[in-house]
């Protein structure tokens, strides 16, 4: 156990690196870990307990709802609410803010946007799913949260992480001084530090793209792709496509072996998929302290002014190298979305 750092032992030896902490951060990444094993433990049973198959509802952004969406989000909303350094929750599950209005939490420094269960398409066969999360300071000064807490710059996030689903459970994080990765050991019940100061390589050889909707791709999209197809020894490519249709499962792999994750706008998505505020913000705080890049194929997605919770924005994340160059395709054959 003496080289076992765990998620809570971490947190308090580098809250030492905020000389005016006095703990709300490091309890609030607390909360969300315990709920990621709330989850973790459902997520893990799902083709067991009767938990899996539709609400038969849809949320906010018209996808059906599975139960385990369900289940995620209000263990997230309970953590939280409980844990009282949150005053208000935005969720991907929830059309409004979330005010946490209680004597403890209505004037609590942070606010949290979230994605529950991300991928949730993946859950009924076995895929990795995952939660994403971004933690602001709240910019109104006291009471419930409002929406202008959330409608902040990606720049203005103290903290963002995601919690992968997969072949083991992982959580990921950021606090703007590098991105740490711990593994949960269920016989234990802790995060255990397994993945310190995680860097992504410059350059990768897969590139994760949904190729059916390529008819729709913006040119320089196509244009990536083709090259991406390519042979060139010198480059290494050809690249491997890999795309699992979850993105924190594509983001967590290409984060590690390096490579790029592409959601364009298409026909269905004219403004691309991915949510700005809780899903490509927090990727893209933990991909650039990795040493990669995150764009919308023009501009870095942390410099986006949210106008909206739910706002969709296309999504280019991983390598530098590789997102460089699509981002030059991009430049030199589609103009940019005003
Ligand atoms: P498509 C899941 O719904 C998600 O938001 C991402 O996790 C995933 O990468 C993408 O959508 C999959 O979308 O259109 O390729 O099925």
């Amino acid at each position: 156990m003496s080289k076992v750092k765990t998620l809570g032992q971490f947190i308090i030896e580098k809250q030492n690196d905020f000389p005016y902490a006095k703990g709300e951060l490091s309890r609030l990444l607390r909360d969300i870990g315990i709920a990621a094993k709330i989850v973790h433990r459902e997520v893990n049973k799902a083709g067991l307990a009767d938990i899996l198959g539709e609400v038969g509802e849809t949320n906010v952004q018209g996808e059906s709802v599975k139960k385990l969406d369900v289940f995620a989000n209000e263990q997230f909303i309970a953590a939280l609410s409980v844990g009282g350094e949150c005053c208000g929750i935005a969720s991907e599950e929830n059309e409004d803010i979330i005010p946490i209005d209680t004597p403890q939490s209505r004037n609590a420094k942070y606010v949290v946007a979230m994605d529950p269960l991300d991928g949730s398409s993946n859950i009924d066969v076995n895929v990795s799913v995952g939660t994403i999360f971004s933690i602001y300071r709240r910019v109104s000064l006291t009471g419930p949260a409002t929406h202008e807490d959330f409608q902040q710059r990606g720049t203005e996030q103290v903290a963002a992480g995601y919690i992968i689903y997969g072949s083991s459970t992982m959580l990921v994080y950021t606090t703007g001084k590098g991105v740490n990765g711990f593994t949960l050991d269920p016989s234990i019940g802790e995060f255990c530090l397994s993945h310190p100061n995680m860097k992504t390589p410059s350059n990768g050889k897969s590139y994760s793209i949904n190729e059916g909707n390529y008819v729709h791709f913006p040119d320089g999209v196509k244009k990536y792709i083709k090259y991406c197809q390519e042979e060139d020894k010198a480059t290494k490519r050809p690249y491997s496509s890999r795309y699992i249709g979850s993105a924190v499962a594509d983001i967590h792999r290409n984060l590690i072996t390096g490579g790029i994750y592409i959601y364009p706008t298409t026909a269905s998505s004219p403004k691309g998929k991915l949510r700005l505020l809780y899903e490509c913000s927090p990727l893209a705080f933990i991909i650039e302290q990795a040493g990669g890049k995150a764009t919308d194929g023009f501009q870095r997605i942390l410099e986006i002014e949210p106008k909206t919770l739910h706002q969709r924005t296309p999504f280019f994340a991983g390598s530098s190298e590789m997102v460089d160059t699509a981002c030059d395709y991009m430049k030199r054959y589609s103009a940019a979305q005003v």
